[in-house]
């Protein structure tokens, strides 16, 4: 790995947060790959959450952990949406109704509008009757649900009722990721698949699009 992708990593890791925007700079002048620039964010991300789980960060350094992703990521998406944006489909991505964790989801929206597609980002703690109206309007072709929270699972079943209420669901795929998902809690819920990382997030997509 350059040296210029393990300083955004440890950036991130380290809850070094003036010095995450500037690094991904750093890493852009120094050629790497945007997507490469990325998935190391992500990983930096990922060691922030067990640290946490670990009790060594608090509560506190994940928020401000969460703004210098932020930070970072305005600073790469310009380049990271240089491609074909938008042609590929249309998804609808949010968090569910309950859960204000984006960290993930704005990866996953930031990986899917680079590789081509339109992301309706409703943002967080999204209603069910939110998701239907912006498939509706904006005729989107897949639905993204971020869940990090075990207590609000029901959220996913809650969202699949109202699309087939509203005579929505065979014309939408339903990917589902975060935390707390498994394949057992795919099953369960009737989502058509789940997506551990932002990487494999986009493997589901081109397959719901394909
Ligand atoms: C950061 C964080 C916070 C931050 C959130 C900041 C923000 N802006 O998002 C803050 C401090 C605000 C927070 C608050 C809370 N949190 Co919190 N939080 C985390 C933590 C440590 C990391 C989450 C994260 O950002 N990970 C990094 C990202 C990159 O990974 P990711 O979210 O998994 O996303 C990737 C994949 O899952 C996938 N993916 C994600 N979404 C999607 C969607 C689709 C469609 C697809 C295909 C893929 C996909 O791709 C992403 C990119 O690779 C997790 C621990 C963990 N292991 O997740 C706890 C965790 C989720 N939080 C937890 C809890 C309990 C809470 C709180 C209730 C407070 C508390 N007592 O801790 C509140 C919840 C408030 C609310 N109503 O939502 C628990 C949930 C337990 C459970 N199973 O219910 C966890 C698991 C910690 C724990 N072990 O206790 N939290």
């Amino acid at each position: 790995m350059g040296d210029q992708l393990a300083k955004v990593k440890t950036s991130v890791s380290e809850l070094d947060l003036d010095a995450i925007a500037p690094s991904v700079q750093e890493a852009l002048d120094a050629g790497e790959e945007p997507a490469l620039i990325l998935a190391n964010m992500a990983d930096g991300m990922a060691a922030v959450g067990e640290l946490f789980e670990k009790g060594e960060y608090f509560l506190a350094d994940l928020v401000l952990a969460g703004e210098g992703m932020k930070e970072g990521l305005e600073v790469l998406e310009p380049h990271l949406e240089a491609g074909d944006r938008g042609g590929k489909g249309t998804v609808v991505l949010c968090t569910v109704k309950g859960d204000i964790h984006d960290i993930g989801k704005n990866l996953v929206a930031t990986m899917l509008s680079s590789a081509g597609y339109t992301v309706i980002d409703l943002g967080t703690d999204v209603s069910e009757d939110e998701i239907v109206g912006a498939v509706r309007a904006n005729n989107a072709g897949a639905v993204g649900l971020s869940v990090l929270l075990t207590p609000m699972v029901d959220s996913i079943s809650d969202v699949v009722r109202a699309l087939e209420s509203a005579g929505l669901r065979d014309k939408v795929k339903i990917a589902i990721g975060g935390a707390c998902t498994t394949q057992e809690l795919a099953d369960r819920m009737g989502v058509d698949a789940l997506g551990r990382d932002a990487v494999e997030a986009i493997r589901i997509f081109e397959g719901f699009f394909a």
